[in-house]
C-alpha cells in the first residue's frame, strides 16, 4: 500500500483552521518559533526492519493480520509511516533477518518510496540454519577461534550488504556474556572481543562509521561482556576514529542517569548512534515516552546542547526506534514513538540556553528548574503539526492511519496469517 498526496491533503482539509489557529496563539507566546519548526522538519528517525511485524514474548506471539511477509513490503510499511508523519525516511537492516536477496531492486524500490538505508545491524545472538558453529557460548568473545572468525565473517559480510544498499555504518549489539560466575574469564573475553572487532574494524568502508552497543544485562544474567558505556567507549578508542559508542536507552540499570551519559560522549566527540524506546523494569521496549518523558526531554537537552556546542566534533548521532511488543499495531506504535521523541526534541528547543547558562553560573537552582520544566509543560503539538504540514505530511498521523483504514488495507494485500521475520 502506497498513501499518496491527495489522500492526505484531504484529511489535512478539515483540521488546517484550528490548526493555524493554534499556531498563531502558540507563537504570541513563544515568540518566533522559525527555528524550532525547521529543525524538526528536518528531523528523521530510521525504523528498524524489524519492528514491523507482531513482537513476541519468549511466552507468546500474537499476530494482528497483513504483517509484512518480505523486505518490499516492509519498505512499503515504512513507506506509510513516512508519508504520514515525515520523519522516517530511511530503514536500519537486522542481517540475516533482512538479507536483500536483489540489492539494486531492493534499493530502487526503497527510493521509489523516498526511503534510505541507515545502520546495517548484524546478529551473532542467535544460531542460523546451517551454520556450522554454535553462538551458545558467544561470538565475537567465545573461546574457540572457529566461532569468533565465523562471528567476524558474519560481520563483514553485514558490512558488504550495507555497500551494495548504500548504508553508511554497522551498529554490533553483541549477546555475550555469562549466566554463572566462573563460566568466563571476563578478562579473556573482552580481549577475544576487542581482536575480533579489530578484524571487522578493518573491513569498514573509510566513509563507514562502526557503532558498538552495550547492555547491562539479558540474555545473560551474570556478566555481559560489553556492559556499560564504558566498557563501549574503550573498545571503540582502541579500534580508531571511526567507532564510536552506541546509547539504546533500555540498555541501563533502573535510574540510571542517561542524560549524563550522553553529555559525557558527547564532550568527547563518540556518541554514535542513538536507540530510542521506553521501560518501566528492564530493556522492556515499550513505546517511547510512554514511561518517562521528562527524562527523554532531558536527554535531548543533553542532545540539543550537544549538537550546538561540538567543539569534539561529535557527529550526528543515527537515530533509530529500536522498540516492539506484542499489543499494538507497530505501524501505530511507531507513529507513536516518532511523535514522543519530536515533542521531546521540540521542547528541549524550547528551553532558554542562555538563561539556563546564567542560572548556572549564578548557582540558582531555582530558576534553572523552572527553565527547564517551563519548556517541559509547553504543549508543542502544533509545533510538529506544523513541521509535518510543511513537508506535506498530516497534520494527525493517528487518526490520518486510521481514518484511511491502513490496518485492513494491508489485511486485505497480504491476508491474515503473513507474519514478518524478527524477534
Ligand atoms: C538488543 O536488546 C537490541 O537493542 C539491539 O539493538 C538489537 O539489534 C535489537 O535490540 C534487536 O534485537
Ligand atoms: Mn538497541
Amino acid at each position: 500500500m502506497e498513501i499518496n498526496q491527495e489522500q492526505i491533503t484531504a484529511f489535512n482539509k478539515d483540521l488546517l483552521v484550528e490548526h493555524k489557529e493554534n499556531l498563531t496563539q502558540l507563537s504570541r507566546k513563544h515568540g518566533n518559533l522559525e527555528d524550532i519548526i525547521n529543525t524538526i522538519s528536518n528531523y528523521n528517525i530510521a525504523i528498524p526492519s524489524w519492528a514491523l511485524g507482531a513482537g513476541g514474548t519468549r511466552f507468546g506471539k500474537f499476530g494482528f493480520g497483513g504483517e509484512p511477509s518480505n523486505l518490499e513490503q516492509k519498505l512499503e510499511d515504512i513507506g506509510v509511516i513516512n508519508a504520514l508523519t515525515k520523519s522516517a525516511n530511511a530503514v536500519s537492516l537486522h542481517i540475516p533477518w533482512d538479507i536483500p536477496k536483489d540489492a539494486n531492486a531492493i534499493k530502487e524500490k526503497a527510493k521509489s518510496l523516498r526511503l534510505h538505508f541507515d545502520a546495517m545491524n548484524s546478529n551473532t545472538f542467535q544460531d542460523q540454519e546451517n551454520q556450522e558453529y554454535s553462538y551458545k557460548f558467544g561470538s565475537l568473545c567465545h573461546t574457540d577461534k572457529n566461532v569468533r572468525d565465523q562471528a567476524v565473517a558474519h560481520n563483514k559480510a553485514v558490512i558488504d550488504y550495507g555497500v551494495a544498499l548504500g548504508s553508511k555504518s554497522l551498529t554490533v549489539w553483541l549477546a555475550d556474556g555469562s549466566n554463572f560466575p566462573g563460566q568466563l574469564n571476563f578478562r579473556r573475553a573482552f580481549e577475544n572481543t576487542l581482536a575480533s572487532l579489530k578484524e571487522i574494524y578493518a573491513h569498514l568502508p573509510a566513509d563507514w562509521k562502526l557503532f558498538i552497543e552495550y547492555k547491562p544485562y539479558e540474555p545473560n544474567f551474570y556478566s555481559m561482556v560489553i556492559q556499560d558505556w564504558g566498557t563501549s567507549h574503550m573498545l571503540a578508542k582502541d579500534l580508531g576514529k571511526q567507532a564510536y559508542t552506541l546509547v539504546d536507552l533500555g540498555h541501563h540499570l533502573p535510574n540510571t542517569n542517561i542524560e549524563h551519559i550522553v553529555a559525557t560522549l558527547m564532550t568527547r566527540g563518540m556518541l554514535g548512534g542513538f536507540h530510542f524506546n521506553d521501560s518501566k523494569y528492564g530493556d522492556d521496549d515499550l513505546s517511547v515516552g510512554v514511561m518517562k518523558p521528562y527524562q527523554l526531554f532531558l536527554i535531548f537537552n543533553e542532545l540539543v546542547f550537544g549538537m550546538e556546542n561540538n567543539p569534539a566534533n561529535n557527529p550526528i548521532p543515527a537515530w533509530m526506534i529500536d522498540a516492539s511488543h506484542n499489543l499494538k499495531d507497530p505501524l501505530e506504535d511507531l507513529i507513536q514513538s516518532i511523535e514522543a521523541i519530536e515533542t521531546a526534541y521540540a521542547k528541549a528547543l524550547l528551553i532558554d540556553q542562555k538563561a539556563l547558562e546564567e542560572a548556572q553560573l549564578q548557582n540558582d537552582v531555582v530558576t534553572a528548574q523552572r527553565i527547564l520544566q517551563d519548556a517541559f509543560n509547553t504543549d508543542v503539538k502544533t509545533i510538529l503539526a506544523e513541521a509535518r504540514l510543511r513537508n506535506n505530511g498530516a497534520i494527525d498521523p493517528i487518526s490520518a492511519y486510521r481514518s484511511l483504514d491502513v490496518r485492513n488495507v494491508l489485511i486485505k494485500e497480504r491476508g491474515m496469517n503473513s507474519t514478518a521475520t524478527g524477534l
